[in-house]
């Protein structure tokens, strides 16, 4: 194993509490972003961007019909908690970006397809939705800092999407690329980060059933903060895997590299699944906080995903996968 993977006990762990993403970064970083944080935190509207689903062209095709396969365990995570705390860094590095991310514009947004394809496109967001099979779906969702929400997707799987991109054979991983704007995202100007935000995943990732592209939650368009127009849900990995406001989509040969890996190349790994026996270097991950109601539970394997995704990794168990 890894030098950097700890298996020591829960209680063992001095600092159970979620530390953010971002922790690892020098102190001259952590203070300018500070600085950031607190201008754009005293600014946070409480219900900003939920009103703006009403102007968005895809809006009368909401709500999709709910896929009754994706069943969960918890009460879901009312809209209010998750519209005010979110992972967005490229609106801040700090979870009161809501207000600061309805800068992002959302129409016309054009997704590119490119890479080991048959024929490289462009396709508006528009375009596209009306070609794609809609559902929703419930998901739960889990981030590294070991705190988890319940959300009501829509979207379409990521499979039908590879399936209209006609991959060639040739490509083993699917590259996902965020847009690039710091005159719209503001974090984008903190220049130790590598933008724009870039993940990625194998082939039979992919097209694994679960893996789904969003375009709108509790019923309607995506609101700003969460990612819209176009972003992934992965529930079985920790939620940095799940990219936002997608720009561009690229067939490859290799690996990619993906944002967090740059930033800490000893911490997070390409796959990223949950993994409640994993430690993280600085915290456990036995347990998470469930946003809304503040309570601890156990964390599962896959994020309790594993009966669909556990064949994905068959035979990896003594590789780095997790980080
Ligand atoms: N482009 C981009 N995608 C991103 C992030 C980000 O900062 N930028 N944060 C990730 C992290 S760490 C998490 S936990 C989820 C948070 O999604 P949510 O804010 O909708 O809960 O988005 C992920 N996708
Ligand atoms: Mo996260």
């Amino acid at each position: 194993m890894a030098p950097n993977i700890i298996c020591r006990k829960s209680w063992e762990l001095k600092g159970l509490e979620e530390t953010p993403e971002s922790a690892f970064l020098n102190r001259r970083q952590l203070m300018a972003g500070f600085g950031a944080a607190t201008a754009i935190g005293a600014a946070g509207g409480f219900s900003a961007g939920l009103a703006q689903a009403a102007e968005d062209p895809s809006a009368k095709l909401y709500p999709f019909k709910r896929n009754e396969a994706f069943v969960l365990d918890r009460d879901l995570t009312p809209e209010d908690v998750n519209s005010t705390y979110n992972n967005f860094y490229e609106f801040g590095s700090h979870k009161q970006i809501s207000k600061a991310a309805q800068a992002l514009k959302v129409r016309p947004w054009t997704l590119t397809i490119d890479g080991l394809v048959e024929k490289p496109m462009e396709i508006g967001i528009d375009d596209l939705i009306a070609k794609m099979p809609l559902e929703e779906r419930l998901y739960r969702l889990r981030c590294v800092e070991a705190w988890s929400m319940t959300i009501p997707w829509s979207g379409f799987s990521l499979k039908s999407l590879v399936e209209f991109a006609k991959p060639l054979s040739s490509a083993k991983f699917v590259r996902f690329e965020t847009f690039l704007d710091k005159s719209m995202a503001s974090g984008q100007g903190q220049s130790w980060y590598p933008w724009p935000y870039v993940e990625g995943l194998t082939m039979a990732e992919a097209t694994n059933d679960l893996a789904l592209m969003v375009t709108g939650a509790y019923g309607k368009p995506l609101a700003k903060q969460y990612g819209a127009p176009l972003r992934l849900a992965l529930p079985w990995k920790y939620g940095f895997k799940s990219i936002k406001s997608i720009v561009k989509i690229s067939f490859v040969e290799e690996e990619p590299k993906n944002f967090w890996q740059v930033v800490g190349p000893n911490e997070y790994g390409f796959y990223a699944n949950v993994n409640p026996e994993v430690n993280h270097k600085r915290w456990s991950q036995a347990t998470e906080r469930v946003l809304h109601t503040g309570k601890r539970v156990p964390t599962l394997l896959y994020n309790g995903y594993g009966e669909q995704v556990a064949g994905l990794y068959a035979g990896m168990e003594d590789q780095k996968i997790w980080y």
